[in-house]
């Protein structure tokens, strides 16, 4: 699904969301991506695209990355707690510093930057698009365990859920070595660093409040670029919990 808003000759983004579903789903699926898109804290779209595809590959399995907090106070106090997990992934604070600079403009990007983990440089064929992680989903009962996980801390939320998906996929991206996202929705503050290594490290007052700003970047070895975006945008993927 993909929601904009017209504003003179530009095309603002209000949201996106992409899953797989089994065929019997797909009507209640499309009517709850257009309430979603409809009912959205980025303000009302007026046009709100959703595309159905037939997958013919059988999903490839990824795990699930493990789930952490860190408590920051300020956005401030979270750029240190995410400058320090990037920077022992291998991140240059070079790079670190670009990512933010995407991260915190006010000019959102629909789908993720590729940022090269040493000069900062990027990769994506199209700035203001972006890389779309798509055909991502979870398996009924899988879904029903990952709940259950979810709830003990707290944040059983279908945007913790899919976020922890879409980490998840990148993660298992070969060349890819670490992501930082932000919402762009105003309301939520809670963004997170993943990785392989990491795991999925949820990180809390990362923007203030109010704040429309946010995205997404993946820092990447620089080799391999098109299969990468292959990878992300057309493999399709299941999460499964590691036992
Ligand atoms: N592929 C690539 N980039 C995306 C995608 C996607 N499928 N969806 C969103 N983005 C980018 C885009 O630039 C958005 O502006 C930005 O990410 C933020 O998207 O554990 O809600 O959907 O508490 O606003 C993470 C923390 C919440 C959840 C993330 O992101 C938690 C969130 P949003
Ligand atoms: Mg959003």
């Amino acid at each position: 699904m993909r929601a904009s808003r017209r504003l003179g000759k530009k095309d603002l983004h209000v949201s996106g969301a992409e899953g797989i579903y089994d065929e019997e789903e797909i009507p209640e699926q499309i009517r709850a991506y257009y309430l979603r898109a409809i009912h959205h804290s980025r303000g009302r779209p007026d046009s709100v695209i959703i595309t159905i595809e037939k997958v013919r590959e059988r999903p490839l399995k990824i795990p699930l990355l493990p789930v952490s907090t860190i408590h920051c106070e300020s956005p401030k106090e979270a750029k240190e707690a995410v400058s320090n997990l990037l920077i022992r992934e291998g991140i240059s604070r070079r790079a670190v510093r670009e990512a933010f600079r995407v991260v915190r403009s006010r000019q959102t990007m629909r789908g993720a930057a590729l940022m090269h983990f040493e000069s900062g440089l990027r990769f994506e064929p199209d700035r203001e698009r972006g890389i779309r992680v798509s055909r991502l989903g979870i398996e009924k009962a899988e879904e029903r365990r990952l709940s259950l996980r979810l709830k003990r801390d707290g944040i059983n939320t279908a945007r913790v859920k899919e976020a922890l998906l879409l980490a998840s996929k990148v993660a298992s991206c070969p060349g890819i070595m670490a992501e930082l996202c932000i919402s762009d929705d105003p309301d939520y503050t809670t963004g997170y660093v993943a990785s392989r290594g990491i795991g999925y490290v949820r990180i809390t007052n990362i923007k203030a409040k109010g704040s429309r700003s946010g995205g997404r970047v993946f820092f990447v070895h620089g080799e391999g670029i098109s299969s990468i975006i292959e990878y992300l945008e057309r493999r399709p993927v299941i999460g499964v919990l590691e036992r």
